[in-house]
Parts: structure tokens; sequence; C-alpha cells
């Protein structure tokens, strides 16, 4: 079964959208560009394909037998040919397919064709900077989402700008003194700032908290990369440009203050607990900017999940952020245990799933997985017992569902506890981190063998195209992006990069659903300020936004007119009432940003980028007849920086370590786990760092031979 975020027909979103008007003057069939116009039968990325990378395409036939395909330059010159593989049914998009496979062609050059059968691909380039644009363009939606700050012309240009909303100026009447709904609370509270989630003005803290932790994770990764300039300061276009932050962190920290200011103050019911969402009182009409939305704000009442969020992006911030703002670090943290110990304290504290009247429910009534992904992100960020025994003793620790093949989302978090566990430096046995790391790969196998099935080669399964499935896709990229980082396999990292090749043209509608990016990209995605198809005065969707997808559940009245009996995969419609297929959001722009800024990532060799090289010694500086003490160096031999490191080796003789210095050191069983002591997190390239252990042996203390660094082999 597809989880439940999938299936939940939101009556009262469908109801509000139509009773106030918001789809009134959405214009009939013939003036909406339509998804499901001819095209041309080769499917491409539009964008283009990087040379190291894949690069295939797919090919809607009727044909059963292979056929011949060319690949031409700008100029026409014949330049690769070969022939499909023909795929015969291809059950999601309802189509007949072949595959063509051109990856061996590298050279590079704007403006290339593939033909196959008398058909022509849209243009496309191949070249190394290929996805530089849309890694600043997919994260500059967030800074065109922001809510309390006007968007500036010099940042955003002309067509973009707009005075700041909901920052308590008439007609709006918000954000900065919020009461609740009746009954929640008698006080009100200043909610400024943050990301607007949607095309809605709601600021929902469980879809916050999910898309936050993203974009920060998008750093962490390509920080542990050594490659994180390109997401440093002044990389964006962002109004703190240059103010010795990444820009990305910056761009984060609008939400996490936001996600901040709606946690309960001390002395107040359900203190340290995170308000649920903040949104108008009823449903807006469109179009609509911010600062013109005059409903009522209300606050809802707090919920689990919103707080585990909070929990988790904060402890997250906590540890990313402290190398550049130590104070930011440290309230992140606190506001992390206030939140974690608030949702121990109030374990089921569930939102409604029928609380949709002026914004979305985003209801959860299963937060385990919540507690373990909250719990696994204080656990690497403190390394402290209490929550090391909330990361163990949760079920999904061990599950083997933590994975879905429907992907993770804002309502199923577990794989999120498992990518911090795999990723981030932590004490955990060995034991534990090696079968954590197997499961994120088990997970990108299962995309790899989904996609190696499809003609599309899309990791969802055929019935998982539910609202914002693009989102998912995004999502599964990035669990086959870190099992590369984990493995140093090559597979992985085609895997990523051939969803984006889904999200960018090569699909059941050949259009890139991605705006401005494309030859033929979406352009009337469901948002109140960017309404262009309603009001000509006003612009399409900058460059870089995601649309949801396809959703075959057809959930909205436009996709209930226009696409009835359509395959999963392509039900979908450029139409700005289809708030279930076309709708931008920052959860489904935030996987898009994370994967843009792996993809344009240079590789030298068209592998992975290098994982961490190390070299061991283990040297026994005493022994007596029962105890011993021992040096072990790591070297880092590699060309980048280790930021934080794990040790792990196997004793060959029955020893257990009783104490060490200048490392935390566990064992379980005959492994041991050697974790920093934090002031020695970074070794530079072809430094060192040392520690010391102390033990017990039963007779003979043979040395370790083998030991792993972050889960890599050293020499
Ligand atoms: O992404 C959400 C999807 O999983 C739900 O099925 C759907 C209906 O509840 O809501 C989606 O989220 C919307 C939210 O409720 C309101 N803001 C816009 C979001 C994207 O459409």
């Amino acid at each position: 079964m597809p989880p439940s975020r999938s299936l939940r027909l939101p009556t009262a979103l469908l109801a509000g959208a139509l009773l106030l008007g918001g789809l009134a003057s959405v214009p009939a069939a013939a003036d909406v560009p339509a998804a499901t116009a001819a095209t041309t039968a080769v499917r491409v990325n539009q964008v283009g394909y990087l040379p190291d990378g894949p690069k295939r395409a797919t090919v809607v036939t009727t044909a059963t037998q292979a056929l011949s395909w060319q690949l031409r330059n700008a100029s026409g010159t014949l330049v690769a040919s070969g022939s499909t593989v023909p795929r015969g049914a291809d059950t999601p998009s309802g189509q007949s397919v072949q595959v063509a496979d051109f990856s061996s062609y590298r050279s590079t050059g704007p403006g290339y064709v593939l033909s196959v059968d008398g058909n022509s691909s849209a243009p496309f380039d191949i070249r190394a900077d290929l996805y530089d644009t849309l890694r600043s363009d997919s994260m500059a939606f967030f800074h065109h989402q922001r809510s309390g700050i006007a968007i500036d012309a010099s940042l955003v240009g002309p067509a973009y700008a707009r005075p700041a909303g909901h920052l308590g100026v008439a007609p709006n009447q918000g954000d900065t003194s919020v009461p609740c709904q009746a009954t929640v609370c008698d006080y009100t509270q200043d909610v400024r700032g943050g990301w607007y989630d949607a095309g809605d003005h709601g600021k929902y803290v469980v879809n916050g908290g999910i898309s936050t932790w993203l974009v920060v994770s998008s750093f962490e990764r390509a920080k542990r990369a050594g490659r994180d300039a390109a997401l440093g300061d002044s990389t964006l276009r962002v109004p703190e440009r240059g103010n010795g932050t990444p820009d990305v962190l910056d761009e984060a920290r609008w939400e996490l203050d936001f996600l901040m200011r709606m946690q309960v103050p001390e002395g107040r019911p359900y203190a340290g607990m995170a308000f649920h969402k903040v949104h108008d009182a009823a449903w807006t009409g469109m179009p609509l900017r911010p600062d013109q939305d005059a409903q009522p704000r209300e606050l809802h009442r707090p919920s689990t999940a919103a707080t585990l969020n909070l929990a988790a992006a904060a402890a997250q911030c906590a540890r990313v952020f402290r190398p550049y703002d130590s104070a930011y670090a440290d309230r992140c943290l606190s506001a992390a245990r206030r939140a974690w110990t608030a949702a121990q304290a109030n374990p089921a504290l569930y939102a409604s799933a029928s609380d949709s009247t002026g914004g979305g429910a985003y209801e959860d009534t299963r937060v385990t997985d919540e507690f373990y992904w909250a719990a696994a992100e204080l656990y690497a960020t403190t390394g402290e017992s209490a929550y090391r025994d909330a990361v163990t003793s949760s079920s999904w620790h061990t599950s083997a569902d933590a994975f879905s093949p429907y992907g993770f989302g804002w309502a199923d978090t577990a794989a999120l506890g498992r990518l911090v566990l795999a990723t981030v430096p932590n004490g955990l046995p060995a034991s534990d981190l090696v079968r954590i790391r197997s499961s994120v790969t088990t997970a990108a196998d299962g995309y790899l063998s989904r996609m190696a099935a499809q003609g599309y080669a899309v990791p969802v399964p055929a019935d998982g195209y539910f609202w914002g499935s693009n989102g998912e896709v995004a999502n599964d990229a990035i669990v086959m992006a870190v099992a590369g980082e984990l493995t140093g396999d090559g597979r992985y990292r085609a895997g990523a990069l051939e969803t984006m090749d889904y999200l960018l043209g090569r699909n059941a509608l050949g259009m890139s659903y991605v705006t401005g990016h494309g030859e033929r990209s979406s352009q009337n995605q469901h948002h109140r300020f960017w309404a262009h198809q309603l009001d000509a005065s006003l612009p399409h969707p900058p460059a870089g936004s995601l649309a949801g997808g396809p959703d075959s559940a057809l959930q909205d009245p436009v996709a209930q007119e226009k696409l009835t009996g359509c395959a999963p995969a392509a039900c979908y419609v450029d139409d700005i009432g289809s708030y279930s297929t076309n709708e931008v959001a920052i959860n489904w722009n935030a996987p898009l940003a994370w994967l843009a800024a792996y993809a344009a990532e240079r590789t030298s060799t068209g592998g992975e980028p290098p994982t961490a090289a190390c070299a061991v010694t283990y040297t026994v500086n005493n022994v007596w007849n029962t105890g011993f003490t021992a040096t072990v160096t790591v070297k880092n031999t590699g060309p980048t920086a280790v930021d934080g490191w794990q040790l792990a080796w196997a004793y060959p003789g029955g020893q257990r370590v009783t104490s060490a210095w200048n490392a935390t050191v566990t064992q379980n069983g005959t492994t041991v786990s050697a974790r920093d002591a934090d002031w020695n997190r970074a070794i530079a390239p072809g430094a060192t760092a040392n520690f010391g252990v102390q033990g017990t042996h039963t007779g003979a203390n043979p040395s370790p031979t083998a030991f792993t660094l972050n889960g890599s082999a050293c020499a």
C-alpha cells in the first residue's frame, strides 16, 4: 500500500478552494497550455546530460523491433549512432517504449539532437556545468517563498519583487501577534518569518522541518565531500550575501528562526511543543499577493509530529551551524532539547486530518518514525547516551521498513534517521553502523532495479504517483546519492542523475517539471503570486520551481475534468487550478535543490567524488600479564579534509577496551569503534590524528590489522 500521504482526499481543501473562488477564473481548456498535447516521441533530459553521466532517452513507438538512433551536434553532424532496446508496454506511462543509450558519447557541446525513426528530440547540451544554474535557481525558490521580508528587485528582478507579507501591516492580520484557534491558547505569539509552504500562505512546522533538514543536509553532504564552496557565502541571491556564513545556511536560518518561534514558551500549557501550523482562518482565493491577504491568521494546536520536526531540524542546525555561529548553534540545540523533552511528555498529540479549513492538514497519527529521526539527529549532534538509547530502543532502528518503496516524505521520516546515522560520525557500535549503511544501499538497490524495469527509469512504483510524486522521485535520488557516497559505487550516482532526466523531460509527457529549465517546461504552477495564468500582470513562477507532478488520485476539480482515464505517470496538467498535480512546495523543491547541488559537482573520473582514504598504525606501547595500552594513529591519505571521524576495527584476540583518551571508544563484541573527541575532528589531507586505548587481554595480544574510517576501508 502506498503511504497515507498519498491517499487522503482533502475534502475540506477541495471544498475551500472551490467555495472561495480560487478556481473561478481558470481559463477554458483551449487557453491552457495542455500537457497532453502531441510531443515528439523522443524524450530526453531537455537541459542535457553530464559528459561523465548516464545518457539515455525513451522513445514512444509502436514498433516492436529495435530501431536505430542518431545523435547529431548543433551543426547537424552525425556524432554517434546505435540501436534502441525495445521495452514493450510501460505500465506507469501506459505507453509502448524503447530506450536509446548514448552514455558512451562524452564530448561536450550545445544543441545536440537525438533522432529515432524520423522523430527528433528537443535540443540538449552535454556539458560539465549543466546544473550550475539549476543549483542556484532551485535554492533561490526558498528566498522567493520567504514570509516577513520584502523580496527585493535587486536580488530577484522587478517581476518577482514584492512587499513583505504577514508582518502585521494592514490588510494582513499576521504574523507578528497571532492568536490561537479557540480553546487552543489564550495568548498571542510572534511567528513572523519562515517560508510560505507552497502556493498558499500557510506555514506548517511538519513540512517546514523536513524541508529545512533537506536544505541543510545538502550543505552538510557537500561539506563531507569537500565540495561545499559552491554553496558558500555569496553564492546565492539572498540578502545575507557576504556575512561570512554559507548562503544555503542563511536561507535555512530564515525557516529555522520561524520554527523556533512556533515553540510554546515556558510557563504555558504544552511548553516546549511546537504549534502544528499557522495559516488563514479560511481559504483565500487566487490570485493574491501575500501582503494583500486580509484573512485572520490562527495558530493551531501543538502536535507531537511538529514538535519532533522542530527537534530534528534544530538538532541538525546545532551541528552544522556551529563552525559559523556557535551562539546560534547553542540556541538551536536548546530548542531541540526542549522540543524532545516536550514530545516525550506528549507522545500522542496528533494533528487532525479534518483540520484543513484555510490551510493543509499535514495530519500524522504515527509518530514513532519522527521520534526516531529526532533522536538520531540529537544523538549525532550530542553523542549523549539518552538520545542513543532512544535511537537503539526504537522499533525503527532495526525495522526493514525504514526505507519504504514509496520513498520518505513529510509523514514518513524513519529514513531520515537512517541517513543521519549512516553519514554523520557517531558512537553507535560498528555492527549497527554496518547494518544501517547497508539499509541505505539496499534501498538504493531497490530504486535502481525499479528504474531498470521501467521505460522512463523512474524509482517510484506504478501505484506511487501520488500528490507530490516529483518530490518522491527526488527524495529517492537522494538515497541513491548517499549510497554512492557510502560505497563509492558509480551505479548509484548514475541512478541519482537519471532521476534528474525524468524530472527534466524524459517522462510520459515529454515535459520538464522545473520552470525555466528545458525546452518545454511547466509554466502555470499553482501559486497565489506567480499567477500569470489568472492575471497577466503577475509573473509566471520563477525558474527552478518544481511542480508536484503526476497524481493518479485526481484530487482537484481541474485534474478531474482534464485527466480522467490518465495512466498514473501522465496524471499531470500544467494548469494553475490543478493544485494536486501542479502546485509548488518547499518539501519538493528542497530535494530538487539537494540533487541539483549534487549533480553540479564536478567529478574528474566520472565516478564518485573521492571518499576519505586513510592509513592506520596501531602500536602497543605497554603490555603486562592481563592488560595493555596502545596508540592508534590515523592518517588522511586522501585529497580532501576529513571533518569528523569514526575509526572501527575488530580485536582478533578477545581484547576488551577499558578506557581511552583523545577519542570516545565503544566496544560491542570484538568490534571497536573510536569517535573523534570533537577538538580533533578535522584531519587535513596528509595530516594525522591519534588517540590511545587501554584494555585487557587473555594471554596473547595480537594487534588488529583492518580498519575502516567513516565506513571506508583504510590501507
Ligand atoms: O504534500 C501534501 C500531500 O502529501 C497531501 O496529500 C495534500 C493533501 O493533504 O497536501 C499536500 O500539501 C499541501 C498542504 O496541505 C497545503 N499547502 C500546499 C501543499 C502542497 O500541495
